[in-house]
This record gives C-alpha cells, structure tokens and sequence, in this order.
C-alpha cells in the first residue's frame, strides 16, 4: 500500500508540472484531492488494512496529501503568473509607433462649386429652388419657347426615357416654369442649382452629365441693366474684383435679347493664350431677359412683368478657377485628383 501511495504521488506531481492553466490545474485537482480523488480512495481503503499497517498507511497518505495539496499552490500561482505575463505582453501597446492616419471624407469639387456660386446669391437676396432632374419634353422645351421640331432643339441633344414624353433635363432651365407657376404673380429671386444631362460627345470641355445653375428673377420693371449689375457682383465675388466682363449678343429661345457673357481670361489677362483660343475671353454663362410667351406660360402678364435669368456650369467655372484643362476628371472618381481640391 505504501508503495501504491507512492507511486500516486509520483504520477500526481508528474501530471501537475504538465498541467499549465488554471482549468487543467482544476481537473487535476479533482483527480487527486478531491473528495472522489485518488488519496480519498486510498483513505477509505484504511479499513480493509491489518490493523497495524493503518497507522503508517493512513500517516503516509496525509502526509502526501499535504505535499500535493503544496505542490497544487504552488503550481496554480505558476500558471497564474505565467498567464497574466502572456496577457501583458500580447495586450502591450507600444507607444512609440506611429498613428494610423484616418481618410478625410471631402465635399466633390462640383457641390463646392454650387454651394459657393449659391452663398453668392444667397448673399443677394435670391432664394434656391429645387427642381426635377427628370422632366418632361413640355417643360424642358414647349414652355421655353422651343415646339416640336424647333432647330433649337439640335442645341441640347436630348436623352429620353422609354415613358413618351419624359426625358433628362438638358438644362435647369426648365425650373423657372415651375417657380414661376408656383408663384406668380409674386416676384421671384431664385437661382436653382442640378445636373443636367446631354446626349453628346465627352470631351476635355463637355461631359454627358454635368451640373448648371440657374438664376431667375421675375417682377416689375426689371431691366438689363439689373441683370448686368447682379451678373458683374457674382463674377468679382466668384474671380475677383478685377474682372473685365463683356455681354456678347446670342441665341437662346426663351429669352430676348439673348447674351453670352464673357469674361477676360484669368491666365493671361486678356492677352490671348491657348486656353482661351488666343480671343482674351473666357464664356462663362448664358443670359437674358426673359421671353414674353415664357413669362405668359408661367403665369405672369409680359404687359406688366419682365424678368432676367441666367444659366451657368459651375464645373466649367471650377476649371477655370483651378486652371483644370480636363472636365473629364470630375467625375472619373479618381481620388487622386478629388483629394487635390
Ligand atoms: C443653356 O443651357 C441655357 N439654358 C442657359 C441659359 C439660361 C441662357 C437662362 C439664358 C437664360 P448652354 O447650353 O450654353 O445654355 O449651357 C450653359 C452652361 O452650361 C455653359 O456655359 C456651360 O458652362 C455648361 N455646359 C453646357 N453643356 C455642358 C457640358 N456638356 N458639359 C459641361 N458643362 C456644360
């Protein structure tokens, strides 16, 4: 029997220096000194002994009961030791590393650009209005004085929906009938910013899809000379307050008289370079007073009221800003060029 007790503590001691976490340590704990272990065993064996070996058996049992229940302590405070070394080191944080940098989301050059062009106005009293993307053929040619078969049409080729009549806007102009029937007969001071969509060739200077703001302002006894003035204070705050501007005589069906405005050209000052084909002149918007059939298809008496209105590309005009040769970089998504601005 001793020999038995011996040979368990041998195998006990060789088992706790394998055992290396707290729920192995458990297990074994359970396995020798708990109350169905292997020295409770030997313990209640005691009675089946000759009665003289009982003492020295029964001694030697608690004896190595101890020892291990010694050993146990021991080893737990080991493991536990060794366990939370293991922590700190594998949850160290080494401060002398270097940030990881966080991206910084951007405004597109584009929203930029309207949202600047739009505080301008604001500035000037004038309201913004949101209108549809998708419009119908009435509104984006009819009621601007464009019919069926117009040749103006050929000006702004058009994308179309499979719907009869329902298109993509090819300008914003198509928002003024909506403000003005919304609102007539009172005057109207509003610009309406959106994209716009032509079914044309994409080039350095013409994308398929691009932006415009409209401005439009309806009321008695408005007069060229208004839009003049509101046009020259949107270019000095936009370019500078240098700017040169020169309103050149030009077509567009729903206004009359109809101009282009032109302004000096902000690389070479108006000496004539390549970006502005050697003229001096950079166009930047297309204006006017507004048509008398279009002042009536929006509600208002063209005896009474008269109005001017305006439609510009604020990507043509960022371009300029920035000295960007390329439209197409807008909205080719390469973040190389969007993080630039
Ligand atoms: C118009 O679209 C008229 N509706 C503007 C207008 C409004 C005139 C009110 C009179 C009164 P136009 O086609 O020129 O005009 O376009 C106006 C501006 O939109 C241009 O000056 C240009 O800056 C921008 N634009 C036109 N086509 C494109 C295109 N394909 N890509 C980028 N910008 C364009």
């Amino acid at each position: 029997m001793l020999d038995e007790i011996k040979e368990i503590e041998r195998k006990a001691l060789e088992e706790l220096a394998q055992a290396s976490t707290e729920s192995e340590l458990d297990l074994w704990r359970t396995r020798y000194l708990g109350r169905k272990g292997a020295f409770t065993q030997v313990l209640r064996g005691l009675g089946t002994l000759p009665k003289e070996e009982r003492p020295a058996v029964g001694k030697a049992a608690n004896e190595a009961k101890v020892r291990l229940e010694g050993a146990y302590k021991a080893r737990l405070e080991e493991v536990k030791q060794a366990e939370l070394q293991k922590a700190i080191a594998s949850e160290a944080v080494d401060v002398t590393l270097p940030g990881r940098p966080q991206e910084i989301g951007r405004l597109h050059p584009s929203t930029q650009t309207l949202r600047e062009i739009v505080d301008i106005f604001a500035h000037m009293g004038f309201q913004v209005y949101d209108a549809p993307d998708v419009e119908t053929d009435e509104y984006n040619f009819q009621l601007l004085n464009i019919p069926p078969h117009h040749p103006a049409r050929a000006m702004q080729d058009t994308f179309y929906t499979t719907d009869p009549g329902v298109l993509l806007r090819t300008h914003t102009s198509p928002g003024q009938i909506r403000v003005m029937r919304e609102f007539a007969p009172e005057p109207i001071r509003v610009v309406l910013p959106g994209k716009c969509f032509r079914y044309e060739q994409v080039t350095a200077r013409s994308e398929f899809m691009f932006h415009q703001v409209e401005g439009l302002v309806v009321g008695k006894n408005i007069t060229m000379a208004d839009l003049k003035g509101t046009i020259v204070n949107f270019v000095r705050q936009m370019f500078g307050p240098g700017r040169k501007l020169r309103f050149r005589n030009s077509y567009f069906p729903f206004v009359e008289p109809g101009v282009e405005v032109d302004m000096d050209c902000i690389l070479c000052g108006g000496k004539g370079c390549r970006v502005c084909k050697y003229t001096g002149w950079l166009e930047i918007m297309g204006a006017g007073m507004v048509h008398p059939v279009v002042l009536k298809n929006g509600g208002y008496d063209p005896e009474v009221y008269s109005g001017f209105a305006f439609g510009m590309g604020p990507e043509r005009i960022h371009m300029l800003k920035h000295r960007i040769d390329d439209i197409r970089f807008y909205f080719s998504n390469d973040v190389r060029f969007l993080s630039q601005m």
